[in-house]
């Protein structure tokens, strides 16, 4: 890999110093001592230890920053899924085994500590924690970097199970505070919403002000995010949303005490929740307002910056100032960073789209059209006047300027890549305007990237042959092995260098071993101490007894019908159907493990959810099977469970449609962590082949050319209900009162879908998805080729380490260069 960092200084600290400095926190920063402290104080005290360490980077990597003439990236997204911090800081500082051992003088468990902090899960899914992964590289790498984003007041819905159904609870991270935030009032910025576009007429010119008829404070809250080796700390600045006076105070006076209050929950409401769509469009009004304001603030704040040290010269803005766009969700940055220049900077239109087209590059995380973001023309117009008017302009001078040019008089092709949609009503497509406005788009994973250019914007492709490219996503090694898998970190570190974390291709060194029969006994020692751990999780959450001997087969994503966790739950029946036919089939025990959140409102996501848990149900009390089959629904997926659950897996289920899944990292975590992969040719699954070796992966099933192909000749998917008895047996097995005793055709819903529609074609997929998974069983049974092929997986990823994602974009599309903080 192409870095060249040099070893960054960690603190040096001796087990009583850090045992000091938590008790000295636990007296005077939580008021409490020894004997009395609860585990959620001694949590506290140990993140104030921590920060000591924290801030003294913050302070040390900014200093270095302030007034530089580096280029800095700004990473905008509405969702950054961190989970847990305190582990990962620990270990990014160096400081884990310290305070392990501190701790346990101190008559505490660190793990059990550890326990009580809340996942801060201000993101959705895999798009959030790409978010998460990317900023702890950008750290790593000592680049000049800011992650923007909102200060959710609740994250993502807290996911339980009554009688198999989900139920969405409030998620609450910050109910008592949170230790790794730092509010920085002085930094507080004003964004404006409403009112109405006046033109003004000076010297002979006209201007565009905006009379916005409300305003809303955004405040920020810095989280330090640590750079392993803990160098640099770079942050992530979230936004909150506040009233602009907190009270109206003539309107308080004159009695009017509950409307002068409304007016700030109002405002509050802003930055209270996080929508809990993933890949669906949410168009609401306040997910617009969400988007604006974030967007608003992190600009306000990027040209306060760029004037505190440049003056008011702007000139350098674009050199000095990359904007990557998460998905779409800030797109409507663009036309702000326009209405800044032209309308309060006094720039041409010229000379100000130069720039903002020279500043934003935009990442594309979805070919579903249901994710693909429009909104209603008019609630633009209504909510931000003067941006719906720079959004007409933005197009028409596209379209005539750079369209026409390229297609003469071809309103074909002007009326599908206008940025505004017309139809009944008027829709403003913000992937267009993210494409028309960036310098540079990417897709996340090889194929995903081509689609985009096939088949999302094939003639801005035309147009525009630089402009799209790859970058196959990431996931940070420091979290995904060395925090969450101690067992097999400290084997790794046995035979290769111990910064394996920031270099993973030293990994590498461990293909040499991979038919060493002394390594796979200890490699799979691991894998089996992890899964004995996880039983006893199961046990805690569920209730239910397995076994750590079985395989511990795992689905762990969004619950999404392209994912399709109900091919795997047709799967499980066919095999629980086996059994109960021949009580002697051959089968090696497994446990199916799923964690998944449905959107609150996606209703077949949540039926789906319903027939696993009622399968599950059945599965696990029926003696007559023997224990072979274990079927499990964790309750709460969540970053900080994926931590447990991911050492101890062996097999990793990514079976999505093959086209649908843009890249995935859970398939990067779970190979990384020695499980085989049984998936499609499907987003970054085909570069996970690559890597490890088509002989340590399970593919199977229709590529994207099939699924195009059956898809012209007409997808029946009721042929193959017919034509496959197995199939149509637990097809039909949903419709009875097997599963939900006394109450037939509760999870007919799944059937009736799969038969009439099956829009991700399931049912053409499930012969091919069961012979996999009959070579999974066999593969297994060969102690030493299943021990094999897990070795080289984990031996095998370097490419999927975010620091290689980041290299990538700092090189290709930010053309930023690491400034290590000095000293
Ligand atoms: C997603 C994709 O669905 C994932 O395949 C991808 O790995 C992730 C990060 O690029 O982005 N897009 C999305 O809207 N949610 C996702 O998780």
């Amino acid at each position: 890999m192409a870095t060249n960092l040099s070893a960054a200084p960690q603190p040096q600290l001796t087990v009583p110093q850090f045992k000091e400095s938590v008790l000295k926190h636990l007296h005077s920063t939580l008021g409490t001592y020894e004997e009395k402290a609860s585990q959620q104080a001694w949590n506290q005290a140990i993140a104030a230890a921590i920060n000591e360490f924290v801030y003294d980077g913050v302070s040390r990597t900014r200093k270095t920053h302030a007034g530089k003439g580096t280029r800095a990236v700004h990473y905008l997204s509405l969702e950054f899924l961190m989970g847990r911090l305190m582990s990962n800081n620990l270990q990014n500082l160096g400081l884990y085994e310290i305070a392990d051992a501190a701790m346990t003088d101190l008559g505490q468990s660190l793990s059990d500590i550890l326990e009580e902090e809340p996942d801060m899960a201000l993101g959705n899914g895999g798009l959030g924690r790409l978010a998460a992964c990317f900023i702890d590289s950008m750290a790593t790498l000592s680049l000049p970097a800011i992650g923007y984003g909102i200060h959710y007041e609740h994250g993502l819905f807290r996911q339980e199970f009554y009688k198999g159904r989900q139920v969405e609870r409030p998620d609450e991270w910050r109910e008592f505070g949170s230790s790794w935030e730092i509010c920085r009032p002085e930094s507080q910025q004003t964004v404006k919403l409403y009112g109405y576009v006046e033109t003004v007429y000076e010297q002979g010119q006209s201007r565009k002000v905006w009379r916005p008829s409300r305003t809303l404070r955004a405040i920020p809250w810095d989280i330090p995010i640590v750079g392993y080796g803990g160098q640099n700390v770079n942050i992530l600045r979230l936004w909150e949303s506040r009233a602009d006076k907190f009270f109206d105070w003539d309107v308080f006076n004159s009695g009017g005490y509950l409307d002068a209050y409304a007016e700030s929950v109002q405002a509050e409401t802003v930055s209270k929740v996080l929508y809990p769509n993933d890949e669906t469009e949410a168009g609401k009004e306040l997910r617009l307002i969400q988007q604006y304001f974030f967007s608003a603030a992190s600009i306000a704040d990027v040209m306060r910056r760029y004037k505190s040290a440049h003056g008011n010269d702007l000139s350098k803005f674009a050199e000095l100032n990359a904007m990557q766009l998460n998905d779409t969700h800030p797109a409507i940055a663009i036309p702000e960073l326009m209405r800044i220049l032209v309308d309060e900077e006094g720039f041409t239109w010229h000379d100000a789209w130069t720039m903002t087209r020279a500043t934003f590059a935009y990442t594309n995380h979805t070919l579903l059209p249901e994710a693909l973001e429009r909104w209603p023309l008019k609630l633009i117009e209504k909510v931000l006047p003067r941006h719906m008017e720079i959004i007409f302009e933005i197009n028409s001078r596209f379209l005539q300027d750079e369209v026409e040019a390229k297609w003469p008089g071809d309103d074909a092709v002007k009326r599908k890549l206008s940025i505004i949609e017309e139809g009944s009503a008027q829709m403003v497509r913000m992937g267009n305007l993210s494409a028309v406005g960036s310098h540079t788009v990417n897709g996340v994973a090889q194929i995903h990237s081509e689609l985009v250019k096939k088949d999302l914007f094939p003639e801005l492709n035309a147009l525009w042959p630089t402009k799209f490219t790859n970058v196959t996503n990431g996931i940070t090694p420091r979290r995904w092995m060395k925090a969450c898998n101690p067992r097999l970190s400290s084997l790794i570190e046995k035979h290769v260098d111990a910064d394996w974390p920031r270099y993973l291709e030293k990994l590498s060194g461990l293909k040499a071993l991979a038919d060493d029969a002394a390594f796979q006994k200890d490699y799979m020692a691991v894998k089996q101490a992890n899964k004995e751990d996880f039983v006893k999780v199961i046990r805690e959450l569920t209730g239910i007894e397995v076994s750590a001997d079985a395989i511990f087969d795992v689905q762990i994503k969004r619950l999404h019908e392209y994912k399709r966790q109900h091919l795997n739950l047709l799967h499980i029946m066919a095999l629980y159907r086996r059994l109960l036919i021949d009580p002697n089939y051959d089968l090696h025990p497994r446990v199916f493990i799923f964690g998944a959140k449905a959107a609150p409102g996606y209703r077949l996501a949540k039926e789906i959810i319903f027939a696993i848990n009622k399968v599950a149900e059945k599965i696990n009390n029926d003696v007559r099977i023997n224990n072979k089959l274990k079927v499990v629904f964790l309750p709460n997926y969540r970053v900080s469970l994926a931590e447990k659950l991911i050492p101890a897996s062996d097999v990793s289920e990514q079976i999505s449609l093959a086209g649908k899944e843009a890249s995935g990292t859970g398939n990067m975590k779970l190979a990384l962590n020695g499980a085989i992969t049984i998936g499609t040719m499907d987003g970054a699954n085909i570069e996970i082949a690559e890597e490890a070796g088509t002989d340590n992966v399970v593919i199977f099933g229709m590529e994207v050319d099939d699924v195009e192909a059956l898809l012209a000749k007409g997808y029946q998917p009721a042929d193959y209900y017919r034509s496959n008895d197995e199939l149509k047996a637990v097809l039909d097995w949903l419709d009875g009162d097997f599963f939900t005793p006394g109450e037939p055709g509760l999870l007919s819903e799944v059937k009736r879908n799969l038969i009439e529609s099956d829009s991700f074609m399931v049912l053409a997929d499930f012969e091919a998805y069961s012979e996999a998974q009959k070579k999974i069983d066999t593969l297994y049974r060969d102690k030493k080729a299943w021990a094999r092929a897990a070795i080289m997986n984990t031996a095998s990823l370097a490419k999927f380490n975010s620091d290689r994602s980041i290299q990538d974009y700092a090189e290709n599309i930010w053309h930023i260069k690491a400034v290590p903080a000095k000293s």
